[in-house]
């Protein structure tokens, strides 16, 4: 298995329920390294070029409304297998579907305000790493 990094964001929603510490350990206690971190506040530009692919569906305008709520803290995170091992540890997007244990089922309250984000892909990774860090930011260990 091939090292990854992959983009993980903690939404307003988790960012409100003081669970920035909590979400951070369930990666770094899965073997995933946070290579860099930072907390924004979205603008409507921001948050919408972000979520660019989701332009013509119906839940677009409120998925960038609640983007922009609060404050989110964007996360690279380093590791085996990154992209699918976060992808696992999120659950399902809707957290009634989520199984029981991941992030989604215990921090989420809907589809909408589903406390974390995680790339989907390699390339999505790559785009989504490029949209908030510069090269600079990201410090992996040697
Ligand atoms: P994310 O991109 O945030 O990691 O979530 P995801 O891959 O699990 O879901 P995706 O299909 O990419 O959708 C992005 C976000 O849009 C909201 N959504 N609402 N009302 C709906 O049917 C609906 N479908 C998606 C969710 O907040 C989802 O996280
Ligand atoms: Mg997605």
């Amino acid at each position: 298995m091939a090292v990854e990094r992959t983009l993980s964001i903690i939404k307003p929603d988790a960012v409100g329920k003081n669970a920035i510490g909590e979400i951070m350990a369930r990666f770094e206690k899965a073997g995933l390294q946070i290579v860099a971190a930072k907390m924004l506040q979205l603008d409507d530009a921001k948050a919408g070029g972000f979520y660019a692919e989701h332009k013509e569906r119906p839940f677009y305008k409120d998925l960038v409304g609640f983007m922009t709520s609060g404050p989110v803290v964007v996360q690279v995170l380093e590791g085996e297998n990154a992209i699918l091992k976060n992808r696992e540890l999120m659950g399902a997007t809707n957290p009634k579907e989520a199984d029981a244990g991941t992030i989604r089922a215990d921090f989420a309250s809907s589809i909408d305000a589903n406390a974390v984000h995680g790339s989907d892909s390699a390339e999505s990774a790559a785009r989504e790493i490029a949209y908030f860090f510069e090269t600079s930011e990201i410090c992996p260990r040697g």
